[in-house]
């Protein structure tokens, strides 16, 4: 079986009726998504929050409950796939853009999964490029400042024009090759005029269920 299918119906363990539940963006938790709307269909009781239009749109396809963030102020768990992760259990997200949402929806959860497959559980952080979400105005400025942090950022590009998040904003993909310190790095990189939020998650996930063949491994 697909890794990232064992790893994003496995999630759907810690899944129990009545929950809040932060629904991420990615090919990982698109299986979790399609394994809830299955449970929902035999009567599981959960309200769902999504992290991008993408699973939003996903989900009411799949006829999952969706409540707005504004209206809660917390969330039982969320469950969202990552682009790295070390075993400190801190991440890179961003991958697929919607890294702002995706760590607001985290920050008020109490409990946050991340769905992986091997490939990505690596020693360092910083192989994958750094998604760096910024404002549109003045980004070569916040682009410079970035770069004098020891990497090499490069506006995201889709379909030959800019990358626009959905919340309007640029992403910059920044090659640091291997980062040392990401609490250092987080803290430091959202002091930078223009910058909105990064991709990295620290101190946030609680467990890691990594798709390896046929058997998952939770580290938490
Ligand atoms: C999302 O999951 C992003 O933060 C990250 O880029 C992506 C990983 O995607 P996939 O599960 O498709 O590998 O939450």
């Amino acid at each position: 079986m697909d890794n990232k299918k064992l790893a994003g119906e496995k999630a759907v363990e810690y899944v129990t009726d009545g929950m809040f539940l932060g629904l991420g963006t990615g090919s990982t938790v698109y299986w979790t998504i399609l394994k809830l709307a299955e449970l929902v269909k035999r009567g599981l009781d959960i309200k769902g929050v999504p992290t991008s239009k993408n699973t939003e749109k996903l989900a009411k396809e799949l006829g999952i409950p969706l409540v707005s963030l504004s209206s809660i102020n917390h969330l039982d768990l969320t469950i969202d796939g990552a682009d790295e992760v070390n075993p400190n259990l801190e991440l890179i997200k961003g991958g697929g853009g919607a890294l702002l949402r995706e760590k607001m929806v985290a920050s008020i959860s109490e409990s946050l999964i991340i769905i992986i497959d091997e490939s990505k559980y690596v020693t360092n952080l910083g192989e994958f490029p750094l998604p760096v979400e910024i404002v549109q105005f003045g980004w070569e400025i916040t682009s410079n400042q970035i770069s004098r942090l020891g990497c090499n950022p490069k506006l995201r590009i889709k379909d030959n024009s800019p990358f626009i998040t959905d919340n309007g904003n640029y992403i910059l993909d920044c090659y640091f090759e291997k980062i040392q310190d990401a609490y250092k790095l987080n803290g430091t990189l959202n002091m930078i005029p223009g910058v909105v939020e990064n991709g990295l998650f620290v101190n946030m996930a609680d467990t890691i269920v990594i798709g390896n063949k046929n058997a998952t491994i939770d580290i938490s």
